[in-house]
């Protein structure tokens, strides 16, 4: 690198605070002299560091704190109006081959990739402290887990590590310094302060900008940039900045990782542990907590065991959870561990006069009190704006949860019964409430083919809807074609492979109301699952795979007959081929790398719907 001037001397490398790990000292290096802050912390993760943290924050007007006696230890952040989601326009993954990018990556060449963002990064963070956090995703110590080296300028982003992930204290650090390879990136909010400058609350870019290098695998050269943001998925990197690193790590090393919640279930038969891919935004936190226990509602790691079935562990410990619409009903087990503290929201709604916080659907009614909406300015329930952003969110650490399961922090993880696919589509007769997919082929097709309309944890067009291959979409660091054969191959070779499910709770029925109640009542698709692995639960058989029947799946209590029921759960041909135009236009799009056995089963399907609506 050449040297550049500097307004300041450069901080040199806490070489004591960092350990042995010579890699880990060239990053730091490395770092200092692209972005030249003003001093460099080394994290450690204890209560007297978030204490520090959270009063540098209170004291920049980033976070307030709240009334401890309603959210105990609780902070409110509101970002800067332009950073509010994730980024898909200008998240960058780096491929020396544009041919294994696929039609789901916005591609840029490295060498083109590498020269856009130094620029941007080049002293970008003078005026600032840097620090630098490493964390375990799993179990920590654990031989499939990897540790991820953070550098980042934002303290809201080390507080949040301390709610959603392990961090490395001291000790381990010096650990990794002995024997341990990591993973690592670099992320700055791209506004440096000059001197004698003063902060703003929230501070970014206009200008942004993610880098992925998944190919780039030298020790101590990271393989992710983000300038700009300082918003959760664009800048807590181990979430889905790793991931696409990660996904691609694991298809060479044979393993699946994945964003899929998990959960386990006590039912007639034991306890059953699913995996739930679902898009972002689509109720993956609602679900994941509506079983008996509960490990993680957003990063997976699978990989074949020993006994030839799918194992599984969640990659985080806390959850970074959609606020709007959750309440008492929605998710009672989310809401208890929210009172129970050392929360973090960002974008909801204000109360400055009980020092608490609001989103719509908190409640029935808008609060009594005067309300302040996320920006901070003044809101009545008239006033035609959300009080709360779309993607307001809380971080909660998993440690509040009363139900979690007991081998949530186990290194081998739990053995998985099934894997659910479900997105959010809302037509009336359309995506059926739940269907079993009839083998491993049909199951990986239907993860292949899995569409939702498009929320607002994004900066996409809200209610249009694509196909969200396995919920990866945003997420690939590969040709999601490849994606598919990996799949293919890990399921097929596995000698007791989970089961597949596509499962929907959207449907509106004619007046625009949800056809089905979801959200808890959701545990009797559950329920039918348990049943149908223990062959207890009978099915009618369609061309897309089994549908319950009414006679044999519980719907005690719910108003819902058989007509409707059968709505709600069978496929229905003319609706079917259109989805199967669709998926035709997007298997083109995917082109010649799409496994020719999905193409084969697109041409099953066509036939079989077909004979089906020449029957109706
Ligand atoms: C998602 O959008 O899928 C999330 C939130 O889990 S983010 O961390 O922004 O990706
Ligand atoms: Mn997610």
């Amino acid at each position: 690198m050449t040297a550049i001037e500097t307004k300041h001397a450069l901080p040199s490398v806490p070489v004591d605070e960092l350990g042995p790990n010579e890699a880990l000292h060239r990053l730091v290096d490395d770092a200092i002299r692209l972005l030249r802050p003003k001093d460099v912390v080394v994290c450690d993760g204890t209560a007297a560091e978030r204490n520090r943290l959270e009063s540098l924050l209170v004291a920049n007007g980033t976070v307030v704190r709240l009334n401890q006696k309603l959210w105990p230890n609780s902070l409110l952040a509101r970002s800067d109006p332009s950073d509010v989601a994730r980024l898909e326009q200008v998240t960058y993954v780096c491929l020396p081959d544009k041919q294994d990018a696929g039609p789901s990556i916005k591609h840029k060449y490295p060498e083109e990739g590498h020269r856009e963002i130094t620029a941007l990064m080049t002293g970008a963070m003078e005026g600032r402290t840097m620090y630098v956090a490493a964390v375990s995703m799993g179990p920590c110590g654990g031989k499939r887990s990897r540790v991820f080296v953070q550098i980042t300028d934002f303290p809201l982003i080390i507080l949040m590590k301390h709610l959603m992930t392990r961090v490395l204290g001291r000790d381990a650090l010096i650990e990794l310094g002995k024997y341990g390879r990591f993973e690592c990136g670099l992320q700055t909010v791209g506004m440096p302060i000059a001197a004698g400058g003063t902060d703003v609350p929230w501070p970014c870019n206009s200008t942004k900008m993610i880098c992925h290098f998944p190919k780039e695998r030298r020790p101590g050269v990271p393989r992710v940039l983000s300038f700009g943001s300082g918003y959760g998925g664009n800048a807590l990197l181990p979430k889905k900045c790793d991931l696409r690193l990660a996904m691609s790590d694991a298809r060479e090393e044979g393993n699946l990782v994945e964003h899929m919640a998990l959960m386990g279930r006590d039912g007639e038969n034991g306890r059953r542990y699913f995996l739930a891919a679902k898009p972002s935004a689509c109720g993956k936190t609602n679900f994941a907590m509506i079983g008996t226990s509960f490990l993680g509602d957003d990063l997976v790691r699978a990989y074949e065991g020993t006994d030839g079935r799918l194992w599984a562990f969640a990659l985080e410990k806390g959850i970074f959870g959609v606020a709007p619409g959750t309440n008492d009903e929605t998710n009672p087990e989310v809401m208890s561990m929210l009172r129970k503290g050392d929360v973090i929201f960002i974008n909801v709604a204000y109360l400055p006069e009980s020092g608490s916080v609001w989103w719509e659907g908190m409640t029935n009614a808008p609060p009594a009190e005067r309300v302040r909406d996320w920006q901070g300015q003044e809101w009545t329930p008239g006033c035609g704006r959300k009080a709360a952003h779309a993607n307001s969110r809380f971080t909660v650490s998993i440690r509040n949860c009363s139900k979690l399961d007991p081998r949530w922090d186990d290194p081998d993880g739990v053995p998985v019964d099934a894997i659910l696919f479900g997105g959010r589509r809302t037509e009336h007769g359309g995506v059926p409430l739940v269907v079993e997919y009839g083998n491993t082929t049909a199951g990986v097709y239907g993860g292949a083919t899995l569409s939702s309309e498009q929320t607002a944890a994004a900066d996409g067009k809200l209610g249009v809807s694509r196909i969200d291959p396995f919920a990866m979409y945003p997420f690939y660091a590969y040709h999601v074609g490849d994606h598919c054969a990996h799949w293919l191959k890990v399921f097929s070779q596995m000698a007791h492979p989970p089961r597949f499910y596509s499962v929907n709770w959207f449907q509106k029925d004619g007046a625009g109301n949800f056809a089905w109640p979801g959200f808890v009542d959701n545990d009797r698709v559950l329920d039918w699952i348990d049943r149908r692995i223990a062959g207890q639960a009978k099915a009618l058989r369609t061309p897309l795979g089994y549908s319950p029947l009414f006679d044999d799946f519980d719907l005690s209590g719910l108003n819902i007959d058989r007509a409707t029921f059968e709505t709600l759960t069978q496929p229905r041909p003319q609706f079917w081929l259109g989805e199967l135009d669709r998926q035709a236009v997007w298997f083109a799009e995917v082109g010649e790398r799409l496994p020719a056995v999905l193409a084969e089963r697109h041409a099953e399907l066509c036939q079989l719907f077909e004979e089906a609506a020449r029957a109706v």
